[in-house]
């Protein structure tokens, strides 16, 4: 699919430092050591529904990876996925009543929108499952021929049992992965199952259910199995970093990470890095929940995207946080002072804030403490705590590329 248009990216004065990021695997601080380009794989949506707070904050997370790689000069192949075929989307439609393909087709456009916005880098390439089933349905007669999907009357599944690393993307016990496998999408007391943890990978066509025509007859792929094509084929083996919510944890990242262990042989990413969950109202913002706080929605009252964006980055990517509008009103209180601050032109020294900003980037993406300098720059030229500093001539200039580059803001 097309993705979005790209925001211009300013050149920086130096080159950031080699980046570091949590890998949920290793529970380690990792540090990332692309060979050729960097390669990046972020589960996107199921365009059901518009995009909200919670995936934005996803989507920011991973744009500043994208960024924190190319300050430090590296390529990136950045791919993201769309879930256009499974199952909350096919009820949602059927729901309210309009075909899947257009409801897909319109949530998809909104995301493109309320991304370019936000000044995300797009992802080079924005695969769909549908435009991707061929390639999905040979992942699967390869796993077959490795031995590791069997039959449940005409639907196929994948036997956990053919990896000996299953459990290491997540490390979580067999007991913490049955918790949850049933409302996580797993299925773990069909009868005929060989082990509850097996993941379907094949679904035959029920009546009134969409099928697709396939090599496998009619009928769809299971989601984990999609992303593990899609990534192998557009990033190949051992991409540098696997991402997503830590909602995608288990089951999806560790049946992903399986399936690909078996075909290849070698782990699936060198990293598995995940955002924390947005909440809103007490819960994690869902749409199955509700509770829901849309990009769209606020641009459409007018407010500026980039206030939106600032919201999310004064939070650690990692940290699972609660929306609350009064934090927008406070970044764009913070977003004035900061273009206070900037139309100076001279102020306080900048290289040392470029020079602290991006290693803060590279040390786990810890955009609050990015946020936090760039404020103490702030202050210190707009004489808010005593004489206004103006030494450095550039200042201005400077931090206003920083901010551009390394945050994706814009002022
Ligand atoms: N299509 C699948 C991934 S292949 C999916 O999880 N779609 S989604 O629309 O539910 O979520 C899209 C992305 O946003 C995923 O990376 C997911 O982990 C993340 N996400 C979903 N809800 C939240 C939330 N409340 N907070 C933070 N990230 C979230
Ligand atoms: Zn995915």
């Amino acid at each position: 699919m097309r993705a979005w248009p790209a925001p211009d990216l300013p050149a920086l004065p130096v080159q950031a430092p080699p980046v570091r990021v949590h890998d949920s695997s290793t529970g380690r601080l990792v540090e990332t050591r692309p060979q050729g380009p960097a390669r990046l794989y972020v589960c996107g949506i199921t365009p059901y529904d518009a995009t909200h707070m919670g995936h934005a904050a996803t989507f920011v997370g991973f744009d500043l990876l994208n960024r924190a790689w190319r300050n430090a000069g590296h390529d990136v192949v950045y791919v993201q996925n769309v879930t256009d075929v499974d199952d909350p989307l096919f009820e949602r439609a059927a729901k309210v009543g309009i075909d899947w393909r257009e409801l897909a087709a319109r949530e998809t456009e909104l995301l493109r929108q309320d991304m370019a916005a936000l000044r995300i880098i797009p992802p080079d390439h924005f695969p769909g499952a549908e435009e991707s089933l061929d390639l999905i349905v040979d992942l699967i007669r390869r796993l077959e021929d490795a031995g590791a999907v069997y039959a449940v009357d005409d639907d196929l599944y994948f036997s956990v049992s053919a990896d000996p690393t299953f459990g290491d993307e997540s490390g979580w016990t067999r007991d913490e992965m049955l918790a949850v496998y049933a409302d996580r999408g797993g299925d773990p007391d069909r009868p005929g199952k060989k082990d509850p943890l097996d993941c379907l990978v094949w679904r035959a066509e029920r009546p009134g259910e969409p099928a697709l025509d396939s090599a496998l007859g009619r009928g769809r792929p299971g989601w984990h199995v999609e992303c593990t094509a899609m990534a192998l084929d557009l990033l190949g083996e051992r991409f540098d970093v696997q991402g997503g919510g830590t909602d995608l944890v288990f089951p999806h990242h560790e049946m992903c990470a399986s399936e690909a262990q078996v075909l290849t042989g070698t782990p699936f990413a060198q990293a598995y890095v995940h955002a924390g969950m947005v909440g809103y109202d007490g819960e994690k913002m869902s749409k199955s929940k509700g509770n829901l706080v849309f990009v769209s929605a606020l641009r459409n009252s007018d407010v500026d995207p980039m206030a939106i964006r600032l919201t999310l980055l004064r939070h650690h990517y990692r940290s699972d946080w609660e929306w609350t509008d009064d934090q927008l009103w406070a970044s764009l209180d913070q977003l004035d002072t900061w273009r206070r601050a900037v139309a100076v032109g001279a102020g306080a020294a900048a290289m040392p804030v470029v020079d602290a900003v991006l290693s803060a980037l590279a040390t786990d993406l810890d955009a609050p403490a990015a946020v936090a300098l760039v404020d103490a720059w702030a202050d210190a030229t707009l004489g808010s705590s005593g004489l206004a500093d103006t030494s450095d001539p550039h200042a201005g200039a400077t931090v206003r590329s920083l901010l551009d580059a390394a945050l994706g803001l814009v002022l």
